[in-house]
């Protein structure tokens, strides 16, 4: 099998730019492997494969294809939770929850090789998780969303920014509520990049809405 990409701090930081979270949903005409491609086509950095619903066969059906696509195209390729998928995918890395498994028990399970991150609501879930040894932090919910009813109330810039002053050595990135009309706002307040679900999965033009974010993040 194939190794899983080499990473360290500063790749992790540059696939932060923009980084899909996606499920396995069809929407506007397209699979949830052509959105992938299109999205990639638009300048996706990194794809993280969140399904939380669907039966199992289904998902890995989709997701093996999802994965197979990143690894053409050299896009690290990331699943949500889920540490026996992330295996049975040969993925490049694990992300989890405050609630999920601690990161130092997906490490046992990933190995060295792969990367943890860790999703923060707080400063405390923030010391919480560099305690822990994420590789990176989801902050959020930046803004408040649709797409994750319970994530909880939206947190704003603070801690973003008092990550950059203070932890500046832990990639991080913003989620929730990110579209085109706040994405630079986003990276400004101290985010080294955007995840982003509805604003790419749910555009009549995934790969132009991948681009348009790029643009405004760089711009930033
Ligand atoms: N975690 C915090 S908010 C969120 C996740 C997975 C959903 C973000 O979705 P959207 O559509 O980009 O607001
Ligand atoms: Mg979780």
């Amino acid at each position: 099998m194939q190794q899983a990409v080499e990473w360290n701090g500063r790749a992790l930081r540059e696939w932060l730019q923009l980084y899909l979270v996606m499920d396995m949903q069809s929407y506007g005409g397209r699979t949830a492997v052509e959105i992938a491609r299109e999205a990639i086509d638009g300048g996706v950095t990194m794809i993280q494969w969140r399904e939380k619903s669907q039966p199992l066969r289904d998902v890995l059906e989709i997701s093996k294809q999802v994965r197979a696509l990143c690894r053409g195209l050299g896009i690290p390729f990331v699943v949500n939770d889920r540490v026996d998928i992330a295996l049975l995918l040969d993925a490049d890395g694990v992300h989890v929850g405050q609630d999920d498994l601690p990161a130092p028990e997906v490490r046992r399970l990933i190995g060295p090789d792969r990367f943890v991150g860790v999703s923060a609501g707080s400063w405390e879930e923030a010391c919480w998780a560099l305690e822990q040894e994420a590789d990176y932090l989801g902050v959020g919910p930046v803004y408040g969303t649709p797409t994750k009813p319970d994530a909880g109330d939206a947190i704003g810039f603070e801690l973003l920014g008092r990550l950059k002053a203070e932890c500046s050595g832990i990639p991080r990135v913003g989620i929730g509520g990110i579209n085109r009309s706040n994405a630079g706002l986003v990276t400004k307040a101290g985010a080294d990049g955007i995840a982003v679900v509805s604003a790419i999965t749910r555009s009549s033009n995934p790969q132009e809405a991948a681009a348009e974010l790029k643009r405004l993040i760089a711009h930033s």
